[in-house]
């Protein structure tokens, strides 16, 4: 793993992939986790299954022609598309990555390759994906599928289905050959341009083998960007694991990805919601990183985006609507984090994202070799009194502090050194 940060951090220093760019500016962006997981809700045959309601089938071991039958009763007639782009537009969201296939094998789309897809099998019978496409073009956010492509319980010669199909009897390159290669051609071919592809859960190639499935995908879509859980190291942005943000900041661009309750696909008990308090910290923590958080909302069955997500991810959107210009288009934060909180960069900008309001009101930045000219409450450019000694900045918190997140804004001149430096990995 290693030599892949390498890799990436030194094409971003030195000729930096221009198709990324939009990518790390973007900063916020929609994971959605829909299948016909999401009309099992993490129940099956009255047996609970808390936790991650997309792995139902593996963990409840259901043969594959049992699970399959799910499909004939699966109708997301909920299903707006328009509205799930409205809403990502207002939660303030830059791109959207969907389920068009999980491990479960299930095509959420339309697809020639397999039978075993929403128009096919399923009563629905239209193709939510291209409406989605449609929808979030037109509300100016970058969309993408996310593709399970070595994974796929419904295969017998797909990876992962142990309790239905002998791993011995497997012949994992024809199933890539007649199911994951045809169909990622179908995605990268018929719903116009996607910002990303996103693999997951790379398995049965070798390093060779994953380049060329890359080169063939990137023939039909040269600037979709491609996940690095293509596997072999390749790919063209970093994602790290389940719900991790690396240590110290990263040049190259990423992304963070988490679950909004505890599962990616929807479970109908699961009330553990991160509350817009908790979302804004973790936006505020990846960015002051350098990387994106793409945020995962479950569907259910219906179609229905879970109300507290809906409602959690509306106040992150009102609270980037005042302070998004400390997030989007920054870069990770020249001052470590501190007691009270992180930090994000722009070119004679410094951002104190407060997360932890001090109890005497005194917001201490260590290490400012440079010159104020400025220092204020981003949200109303109210001018804050501050005091710089021996590269010591003391801000006087604002009276009135956002509850989520208070942003201060600091101009100077000159060149702030990057507390960082020698320390990036
Ligand atoms: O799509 C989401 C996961 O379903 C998928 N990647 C994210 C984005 C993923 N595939 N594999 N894994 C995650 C790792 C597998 C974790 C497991 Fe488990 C631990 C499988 C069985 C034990 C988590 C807990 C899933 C079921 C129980």
């Amino acid at each position: 793993f290693a030599q892949d940060i390498d890799r990436w951090d030194k094409e971003a220093s030195e000729k930096e992939n221009p198709n990324t760019v939009w990518f790390k500016n973007a900063k916020f962006g929609m994971f959605i986790h829909w299948g016909l997981y999401s009309k099992l809700a993490g129940v099956w045959k009255d047996k609970d299954y808390y936790g991650s309601g997309e792995w139902l089938m593996n963990q409840a071991k259901i043969p594959a022609s049992e699970y399959a039958k799910v499909a004939s009763s699966f109708n997301p007639v909920k299903f707006k598309a328009q509205e799930w782009a409205d809403l990502a537009k207002d939660a303030g969201i830059r791109y959207m990555v969907i389920t068009a296939k999980h491990h479960e094998g299930f095509a959420m789309y339309d697809s020639k390759v397999s039978d075993f897809n929403i128009v096919k099998a399923s009563p629905y019978g239209k193709d939510p994906m291209k409406a989605l496409a449609d929808a979030t073009r037109k509300r100016g956010i970058q969309f993408g599928f996310y593709y399970s492509q070595f994974l796929d319980w419904h295969e017998p010669n797909g990876g992962g289905n142990n309790w239905d199909f002998k791993e011995a009897d497997k012949d994992y390159l024809k199933y890539y050959k007649e199911k994951s290669i045809p169909q990622l051609k179908e995605l990268l071919t018929n719903y116009g341009n996607l910002g990303i592809v996103w693999f997951d859960m790379p398995g049965g190639l070798n390093k060779q083998q994953t380049q060329d499935l890359v080169d063939e995908m990137h023939a039909l879509q040269p600037k979709s960007l491609f996940s690095s859980r293509v596997g072999q190291g390749l790919g063209d942005y970093r994602t790290f694991g389940d719900s991790e943000v690396p240590a110290t900041p990263i040049k190259g661009a990423w992304e963070s990805i988490y679950t909004h309750n505890d599962s990616w696909g929807y479970i109908s008990h699961d009330m553990n919601f991160k509350s817009p308090e908790e979302i804004i910290h973790l936006l505020a923590n990846v960015a002051s990183k350098g990387g994106n958080l793409m945020l995962n909302v479950g569907p259910d069955g219906e179609g229905k985006i879970p109300y507290y997500s809906e409602k959690f991810l509306r106040a992150t959107g009102l609270w980037l609507k005042v302070n998004g210009e400390s997030i989007y288009e920054s870069t990770y934060g020249l001052i470590p984090a501190q007691p009270w909180g992180v930090t994000t960069s722009k070119p004679g900008k410094l951002f104190l994202h407060v997360l932890n309001p001090p109890k005497d009101g005194k917001i201490v930045v260590p290490g400012v070799n440079s010159n104020i000219t400025k220092v204020y409450r981003l949200t109303d450019k109210t001018a804050l009194k501050y005091s710089l000694k021996d590269q010591t900045l003391i801000v006087a918190m604002p009276h009135s502090a956002d509850p989520h997140n208070t942003v201060i804004a600091i101009n100077y001149t000159g060149t702030l050194q990057d507390r960082y430096l020698n320390n990036i990995s």
